[in-house]
């Protein structure tokens, strides 16, 4: 068959690949020219583990191609964001516009699937009549419906694989199609469904978790004023056979579980009481950890914080809605010099890859990102270059006995 990938991005672009290397002829397209451009050539702009070699290879058999805009195809899948605005209200212009790009292509038997996750109703109340322009009648003359990606970056390829995953459609045909597309390359079960409750199934997850972080950055807050060690706690806690609690932290990044869950808000506001409260406590760890910073830097003039790590998450390139840059802004605002060092970001501004620049003349070492290489930090020798030997550690990652072996105060997120 013939795919049109519309969006490809950390989503789009991997899914594109997968049908590419599964028997179908895949156009990928996207507005951004130098994402189009790279990828003619098999190159990619995005960091993924195993990703530069799969469209390496997909590209060069001929099998992905890539354009600027969209054409006829038999599939379309849509996979681009949805981002919030800043009053918490989701942008679909996105989702609007690729949808209208398919309608001049659409044709008898045609499916269209969107993967971009969206609140409740934009496949039936946003894309289906938009589709419809077209002449042709959804579930008839052609098949629609949606089918969320589950895919955790850094491991993108892997769980594309073995993921279960659910198709929703607007009608039970429509989701059979879907199941039967994605059969050719995912291992794990497919799940047939409607259209809204996919919808509300991959918002729920994401929600799932974003109260479990919520409740774990609580009992954090918790923890430090009753002087219990809440990763203690924790740890225990789980030794339960039915309980989970999340990981504590400065806070929930990325583009997913920071923003879904104030879809289901915008929809439902005076019934998501406990959704809205926990994304407002996870939004609130940059703060707290600024205050705890102030106190620790409290009676140092011109302090400076070094910032180890600044991405959302451990061990990939990616800054989106990183708590870490919000806590950067903070700092900078309250009068403090911060220099941040992470290895896996290049070529952005005020982000460097040497470690020693950002550890000179510093009063207190921030550990906001537990990437593998903080495990091992080298105390001896970054105290050498240090004011203040302060260390703060919100992950509970690094050996904290060898910063105090290197005359280092430790403080710890969760613990006084
Ligand atoms: N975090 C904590 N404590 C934890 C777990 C995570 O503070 O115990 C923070 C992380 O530091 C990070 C943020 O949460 O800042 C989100 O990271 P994540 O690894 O939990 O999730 P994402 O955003 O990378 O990917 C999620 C996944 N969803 C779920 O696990 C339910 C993924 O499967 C989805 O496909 C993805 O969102 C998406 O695209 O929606």
């Amino acid at each position: 068959m013939k795919i049109c990938v519309i969006g490809l991005g950390y989503i789009g672009l991997p899914t594109a690949c997968m049908f590419a290397d599964h028997g179908h002829q895949v156009v990928g397209v996207d507005k951004n020219p130098a994402i189009v451009e790279a990828l003619s050539q098999g190159n990619i702009l995005i960091e993924e583990p195993h990703l530069p070699e799969l469209v390496k290879k997909v590209v060069a058999e001929g099998h992905l191609q890539a354009r600027a805009e969209a054409e006829p195809a038999d599939v379309f899948i849509i996979s681009v964001p949805t981002p919030i605005t800043e009053d918490k209200k989701s942008d679909m212009s996105y989702v609007r516009s690729a949808t209208e790009s398919v309608v001049p292509h659409l044709q008898k038997g045609n499916l269209v699937i969107l993967e971009s996750t969206s609140p409740v109703g934009t496949v039936d109340t946003l894309m289906l009549p938009l589709l419809e322009r077209s002449g042709l009648k959804a579930g008839t003359d052609f098949f629609l419906g949606h089918s969320p990606e589950r895919v955790i970056p850094g491991q993108i390829l892997t769980e594309l694989l073995h993921n279960n995953r659910i198709a929703g459609g607007l009608t039970p045909q429509c989701a059979e199609k879907i199941a039967q597309l994605y059969r050719c390359f995912v291992e794990g079960e497919i799940y047939e469904t409607d259209a809204r409750t996919a919808e509300l199934c991959k918002l729920s997850e994401n929600t799932f978790r974003d109260i479990n972080i919520a409740f774990a950055n609580e009992l954090a807050k918790i923890c430090e004023r009753l002087d219990i060690n809440v990763w203690e706690v924790i740890r225990l806690c789980n030794k339960h056979p039915r309980v989970n609690i999340h990981q504590p932290g400065p806070g929930v990044g990325g583009h997913c579980i920071a923003v879904d869950p104030w879809f289901i808000v915008e929809k439902e506001p005076s019934l998501a009481n406990i959704i809205h409260l926990a994304r407002t406590t996870n939004d609130s760890m940059p703060s707290y950890v600024a205050e705890r910073i102030q106190a620790i830097l409290s009676g140092i003039q011109h302090p400076k914080v070094t910032m180890l790590g600044v991405t959302y998450k451990p061990d990939v390139d990616d800054m989106r809605e990183s708590p870490l840059l919000v806590l950067r802004q903070l700092l900078v605002q309250q009068g403090v010099t911060v220099a941040s060092y992470d290895p896996f970001v290049t070529g952005k501004p005020g982000i460097t890859n040497d470690l020693d620049e950002a550890v000179s003349g510093s009063d207190l070492l921030l550990l906001g990102v537990h990437h593998q290489q903080f495990k091992q930090l080298d105390f001896q020798a970054l105290g050498k270059l240090m004011r203040h030997k302060n260390f703060f550690d919100t992950r509970n990652f690094a050996d904290r006995s060898c910063a105090e072996d290197a005359g280092f105060t430790c403080h710890l997120l969760g613990k006084n």
